[in-house]
């Protein structure tokens, strides 16, 4: 292809998109395998009069749904019309470490003002997304808090599922502001025994926002998602929050759990409610056999007051908006996992988290893991072939969402239950809890470790993974 052809199709692919954003995300028409983004300054508008300034991708928030092939070549041109540097990471994607994105595995930022080209070959298969892996720091207008995020989706040689129609879903939050930090554990309970802490399950530990948004739009401003009765419709969610865990409902319906983080899960299963951590995907299908007009929203209040929810409009169907409560909130990965006990591990990296006093004069606390912080900490290292554990001790009062770059790995025990066969690249740990995955060291490069939680990665949660 030449360039003129090149810069033709792309212009078609961004037209395309901009049209399909409004309400239903469909495929832009690349029609090859070349792709262009532009980041720049967008004025977001969320509801009437409600104007984000932001960045982000070909002018729209969230940005243009990608859509590629497993195992195709693809080339991403990327502009950064910013005056900072800039990177695009592919999250899930077992790319090589110079073209993920992260530049502590040694990728290239985009310069002000500069361009680069990705060129990586996608895989596996599933609901993926391209996001910034910039800093914030104290900016919480910046990184992940802004609009640079968007959905990227592999399409398998054959879809395992069977639906009448797709909608892709994108969770974020806007306006954020540090609010108190919880409570420090004590001395006494947080020790080396995590199991010790007094902790609670709370979200987003010390972060606010002013609104939240599907697809770019709070509830009851976006364009609904119009089904019709008897209808297998396929909801891919992303939740591309910053900061903030989220729990889903849709009253009179129930979600069928296909694939987490883009993978098919071992044992599909009906659920009322969706968690979904930061930076987590999942695949639902729901039967369409409640003719109406329903929210589908977070069942937190305040949050869906602030916007967070979705029209979903049978056809014939008027009215406001029904929101109900759940009955139950149960939720856990081992409903969708197999019981089975995973096989051992060639070798086992516990990891003990710990929340710690902010660095002179900064409002947020540090993260350190083993009583490291980045960026000094020493990397893990591993050798190709091996299968490792690594078991996160969380014993702090909060979760966190952590995420493995450029591998995936299997979910092994949360808490008490062990569990094997689901797998991920987005674990979410529990306050005061234990999670295990496995990962085959299969991807040689330096590969990064970190908590998805903005505020956290930003002061000290990461780690690198090194080959040795
Ligand atoms: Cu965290």
């Amino acid at each position: 292809m030449n360039r003129r052809e090149f810069v033709t199709r792309a212009a078609a692919a961004a037209v395309a998109t901009r049209s399909a954003l409004a309400s239903r995300l469909v495929t832009p028409a690349a029609g090859g395998s070349n792709y262009k983004l532009s980041i720049e300054a967008v004025s977001h508008e969320i509801a009437p009069g409600v104007v984000i300034p932001t960045v982000g991708y070909n002018g729209t928030v969230p940005g243009p749904l990608l859509r590629m092939h497993e195992g195709r070549p693809v080339t991403v041109d990327v502009t950064n019309k910013t005056n900072v540097e800039e990177l695009v990471h592919w999250h899930g994607l077992a790319i090589d470490p110079i073209n993920d994105g992260a530049m502590e595995e040694g990728s290239p930022s985009i310069a002000p003002h500069g361009r680069l080209c990705y060129s990586f070959t996608p895989k596996p298969s599933g609901s993926r997304w391209y996001h910034t892996h910039a800093m914030a720091e104290a900016d919480l207008t910046k990184s992940t808090y802004g609009g640079q995020y968007g959905f990227l989706y592999v399409e398998p040689a054959q879809d395992p599922n069977k639906y009448d129609q797709e909608y892709f879903l994108q969770i974020h939050h806007w306006d954020a502001s540090l609010v108190p930090m919880m409570l420090m554990p004590s001395s006494s309970s947080d020790g080396d025994n995590a199991s010790k802490a007094k902790g609670v399950e709370v979200t987003g530990c010390d972060v606010a926002y002013k609104h939240a948004t599907i697809n770019g739009r709070k509830l009851g401003h976006g364009e609904p998602l119009r089904v019709a009765e008897k209808q297998r419709v396929m909801l891919r969610i992303l939740n591309a929050s910053a900061t903030q865990n989220v729990t889903l409902a849709l009253p009179g319906h129930k979600f069928r759990v296909v694939a987490m983080d883009g993978n098919q899960v071992p044992k599909p299963a009906e659920v009322e409610t969706l968690q979904i951590a930061v930076a987590e995907r999942m695949d639902v299908i729901v039967e369409m056999n409640s003719p109406g007009v329903w929210a589908l929203a977070s069942i937190d209040d305040a949050e869906r007051d602030s916007g967070l929810g979705i029209v979903i409009e049978y056809a014939g169907q008027k009215g406001p908006p029904v929101w109900k409560k759940p009955a139950t909130v149960a939720w856990d990965y081992s409903i969708f996992a197999n019981a089975a006990t995973a096989p051992d591990a060639d070798a086992r990296f516990s990891i003990l988290t710990k929340m710690v006093a902010p660095a002179n004069g900064g409002k947020a606390a540090r993260w350190a893991l083993n009583g490291q912080s980045w960026p000094k900490i020493d990397p893990l290292k591993v050798e190709k072939g091996k299968r490792y554990r690594l078991s996160f001790v969380n014993s702090s009062t909060c979760a966190h969402p952590m995420h493995l770059h450029r591998h995936s790995f299997e979910v092994t025990r949360i808490g008490r239950k062990h569990m094997s066969g689901l797998m991920k690249d987005v674990i979410n740990v529990p306050a005061g809890s234990i999670a295990e995955v496995d990962f085959i060291a299969d991807n040689p490069g330096d590969s990064l470790m970190h908590c998805h939680q903005q505020l956290h990665m930003d002061y000290g949660f990461m780690q690198l993974i090194k080959y040795v």
